[in-house]
């Protein structure tokens, strides 16, 4: 079995989490490290704060700090609010670590070595009034090539290409507002360019990329690459070997953040880091957000092609959309968002986590987030059927059983085919989640749980004379508990653990393999059954919408 790299993209440690970012990245990858792990799998899950470039110096500015104190506020902050959300990070680590420092300008030498950098005299934006250099997100203008205001000097939000020095139209300093002039300085640039025929290649050789990123991914190269330039004129990230007040732009160093958290994480545990990058006994996965395509599917592969240092290009780079909010984008600045503590506030992780899952899909397809339609589904779906069946079941056994699991003895048909859609329902549920179909393996666990309701309706064990009949479905049907808390451990990791501990079942045992198999001996005591779930109730609702409103 080949062992699994499992990343997420490295959030900025520039402001708070909020719930597109765990929609189209953090969710995901932690549900799939999870069924990686569920089944024995050697699988690592790796994040890190981000936190170079002008995204932490602009905002360190005007919350008028420095950006080392700016960064390690937001490494715990995010740190703690992901452990809040059950993210099962294997390591959570920082691109201003030590390990970073060195990998980056590992590659960058290697990179220097191979003959794909070299340096080139620049007109860099500089502005007369502030005294400085003006890199990426210190200007902003026009997009050149889709006519978007307000974009950034490195990346336009709007179409999704990468900007270059010089290109954006109308610049202004986010400082001062006035325009800058030219500097003459010199740049270290990457030979994308040349990279050009290879990436091309793997974009169409590697099937486990979407088709419909691959496909304008593919006409981005066929228009045309233009060399990157991969450093700045500032003092706030990796320095460069042998410049001075010059470091690498944040977008070199960041990903490469994935190749040194594991570094980090290899040493704590004693473990090889390169037998998760390189060679052919592992599996790469990079899930990120589809504002980050062009630095995934262009600049990484060609650093990984370049360094020619064994390293594997990615397999997988699941690519999600955005999250809209009641119909509208989220946005910082226009008080229209939910934050993350604002959520947790109100409501457990794993609402948070099955109505993310829930709304979805393996695509770059936007996605909205209503709270009338957050209500609709933990009350239609986890209340009314995983919890409801859950819940009967336990007080059945408490009232007919004496709260003991009773012996299967004889089972009829019925039973029978229960039993069976358990372990028919595992093997379907993984095919989707080694496809990373996560939505639609979740979909197939409610249809199992509807089944499992409707199985205990149909045999009324309330009204049944027969003690062996009543045992048998109450057996089966804590078999169906059981079964349903480890397939949903992915996805509702808290719930899952809190059904173990109800049934007093060992904690150990939440492994892919028992699924339908017998985890409580007959005889053995259960412990108290206490609802899982609430219901969302519609004055709660009416308030979160109300407040939504009130705050923007
Ligand atoms: N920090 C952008 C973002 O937060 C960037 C991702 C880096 S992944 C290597 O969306
Ligand atoms: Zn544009």
């Amino acid at each position: 079995m080949p062992k699994i790299l499992i990343t997420a993209a490295l959030p900025y440690a520039n402001g708070p989490l909020h719930l597109g970012h765990i929609r189209s990245t953090y969710l995901p990858a932690d549900t799939f490290a999870r069924y990686q792990r569920l089944r024995g799998r050697d699988a690592i899950y790796i994040c890190a704060s981000d936190e170079h470039g002008t995204p932490i110096v602009a905002a360190a500015e005007k919350a008028k700090t420095t950006p080392q104190e700016f960064v390690d506020a937001y490494h715990e902050k995010d740190k703690e609010e992901f452990e809040r959300l059950g993210f099962s990070f294997d390591i959570f680590h920082r691109t201003s670590s030590e390990e970073n420092k060195l990998m980056a300008q590992h590659f960058f030498n290697r990179l220097k070595q191979n003959g794909h950098i070299y340096t080139k005299e620049v007109e860099a934006p500089f502005c007369p009034n502030c005294k400085r250099f003006l890199p990426d997100r210190f200007v902003v203008g026009t997009c050149p090539h889709c006519g978007a205001q307000g974009i950034y000097s490195d990346y336009c939000e709007n179409c999704g290409k990468a900007l270059h020095i010089g290109e954006l139209k109308e610049p202004k300093c986010i400082t001062c507002k006035s325009t800058p002039s030219a500097k003459r300085s010199k740049h270290y640039f990457l030979r994308l360019s040349a990279f050009s025929e290879r990436l091309a290649d793997w974009l169409k050789v590697n099937k486990n990329l979407q088709p419909e990123v691959t496909n304008y991914v593919a006409n981005w190269v066929k228009q045309g690459l233009i060399d990157w330039d991969i450093s700045r004129d500032m003092n706030w990230g990796v320095p460069v070997p042998g410049e001075k007040g010059m470091v690498f732009y944040v977008w070199f160093d960041a990903p490469i953040g994935y190749v040194s958290s594991t570094v980090a994480w290899s040493k704590a545990k004693g473990a090889r880091w390169e037998d998760y990058w390189k060679g052919d006994s592992t599996k790469i996965y990079h899930f990120i957000g589809k504002d980050i395509i062009y630095h995934h599917y262009l600049f990484w592969p060609a650093m990984l092609m370049g360094i020619d240092d064994g390293f594997r290009l990615p397999d997988f780079i699941p690519t999600r959309g955005y999250l809209n909010l009641e119909g509208r984008k989220f946005s910082k600045s226009k008080n229209w968002f939910v934050s993350l503590g604002d959520f947790l506030a109100e409501f457990p992780p794993d609402y948070l986590r099955y109505y993310e899952t829930a709304i979805t899909g393996y695509d770059v397809q936007d996605a909205d987030f209503y709270w009338k339609d957050f209500q609709q589904k933990i009350n239609n779906e986890l209340v009314a059927n995983v919890g409801n069946f859950i819940h009967r079941t336990l007080i059945l056994l408490r009232k007919s059983c004496d709260g003991k699991i009773p012996e299967l003895k004889n089972p009829d048909e019925k039973d029978a085919e229960l039993l069976d859609s358990l372990v028919k329902a595992r093997d379907s549920v993984a095919g989707k989640m080694e496809k990373i179909e996560l939505r639609s393996a979740l979909e197939e666990i409610l249809a199992l749980s509807a089944e499992l309701n409707k199985y205990l309706s149909a045999k009324e064990p309330w009204k049944e004379k027969s003690r062996e009949k009543v045992g048998n479905c109450l057996c089966i049907s804590t078999r169906g508990v059981t079964t349903l808390a480890i397939l949903l451990e992915p996805f509702l990791p808290f719930t899952s653990r809190r059904i173990f501990d109800m049934l007093e079942v060992d904690r150990g045992l939440l492994r892919w393999e028992n699924i339908g198999v017998e985890l409580l001996k007959p005889g053995t005591a259960i412990g108290e059954a206490k609802p899982l779930f609430a219901k969302v109730s519609d004055e709660k609702v009416a308030e979160l919408e109300d407040k939504l409103k009130k705050q923007a």
